[in-house]
């Protein structure tokens, strides 16, 4: 299966491995891009050192392409850019954020620019600014979320620009994959379901989470705060959530109490007070593969169904 991203991005199957913080690192992106995928390194909230020896980590994986996840709420999102242009990566996506004021930057080196958006009006505005392409992401993805769902967002996307659209949120098979690429989409971008890859070096802790989770089992909170975020419920979110309610708690106490949750999910693997983001489509998500069995057996049920779509007609 090809579309337009394939050979204007040097991957075989045109599906991006989601930039997930503290998870994504030059392992899990080497493994997605030696198997065809493109493989993306994460920048998160860490300092531009790390990210630097992820970057010079994954040269000496492979050879194929991969890219670049920055995280515009960083408080470091100044320096990583300023890494990402030094070692001139080719593919940049930016997310939680808009990413105008790096454009010029690392466009000037010819980077390809693939701005995360959530919105119409943000798509357009990066269409116009030089992107290579946009992520349409919906609101059942993990993480940092708007509140659009994919499956009204990607049509609208594709409506309204003539870059391509890389549909996320909610795709786990092959099934996204061709619904995804229904609703206009040149390609997908997975997070969940690599979380759970054998090269991901997430903790144990943390993948089990996701394969046990079901589809009710995760939430959006943080609303009050203007930036959202999807994770499996537990004792942590449940209190998050009781305090973003309660009109004692100020906003930067709130904003204090969510402070390094991800990294002690990610990292400490600590199932009562971290924050475990996680997309809506854990439910689907039930074991372990390597990157290569989960990208090839995407495109092959995608490759099947699509095939019986013919059927649909008399
Ligand atoms: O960015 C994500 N997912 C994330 S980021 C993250 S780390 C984090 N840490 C602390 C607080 C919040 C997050 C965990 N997961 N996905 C991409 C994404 N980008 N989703 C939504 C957006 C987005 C939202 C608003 C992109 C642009 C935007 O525009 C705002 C503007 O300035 O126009």
């Amino acid at each position: 299966m090809k579309t337009i991203l394939c050979d204007a991005l040097g991957i075989k199957f045109p599906i991006f491995q989601g930039g997930m913080a503290w998870i994504s690192d030059a392992s899990l992106a080497a493994a997605v891009s030696n198997a065809g995928g493109l493989g993306i390194i994460a920048a998160g909230n860490a300092p531009a050192d790390f990210l630097l020896r992820e970057i010079r980590k994954i040269k000496s994986m492979t050879d194929k392409p991969f890219g670049v996840n920055i995280m515009l709420m960083s408080p470091y999102a100044e320096e990583v850019a300023q890494v990402i242009a030094d070692e001139k990566v080719k593919i940049i996506v930016t997310g939680a954020g808009n990413p105008a004021k790096y454009m010029k930057m690392w466009t000037e080196y010819g980077a390809k620019v693939i701005p995360v958006v959530a919105s119409v009006a943000l798509a357009k505005l990066m269409a116009r600014s030089g992107a290579f392409a946009v992520i349409s992401e919906g609101g059942e993805a993990g993480g940092h979320v708007g509140d659009i769902t994919t499956m009204a967002l990607v049509p609208q996307v594709c409506d309204a620009v003539n870059i391509p659209v890389i549909a996320a949120g909610g795709i786990a098979d092959g099934r996204g994959i061709a619904a995804a690429l229904m609703l206009g989409a040149s390609g997908v971008q997975v997070g969940t379901r690599f979380l759970v890859a054998t090269e991901c070096n997430v903790h144990e802790n943390y993948k089990s989470m996701v394969l046990k989770a079901k589809d009710i089992d995760t939430v959006s909170t943080g609303k009050r705060l203007g930036h959202p975020v999807r994770a499996i419920k537990n004792n942590f979110v449940r209190e998050f959530s009781s305090k973003e309610y309660d009109n004692s708690v100020s906003d930067s106490e709130l904003e204090k109490f969510g402070e390094g949750r991800l990294k002690l999910a990610a990292t400490d693997g600590d199932t009562k007070e971290g924050c475990f983001l996680s997309g809506q489509i854990a439910g689907l998500v039930n074991r372990e593969q390597t990157a290569k069995e989960i990208i090839e057996e995407m495109f092959s049920q995608a490759k099947e169904i699509l095939g019986k779509a013919g059927s649909f007609y008399e």
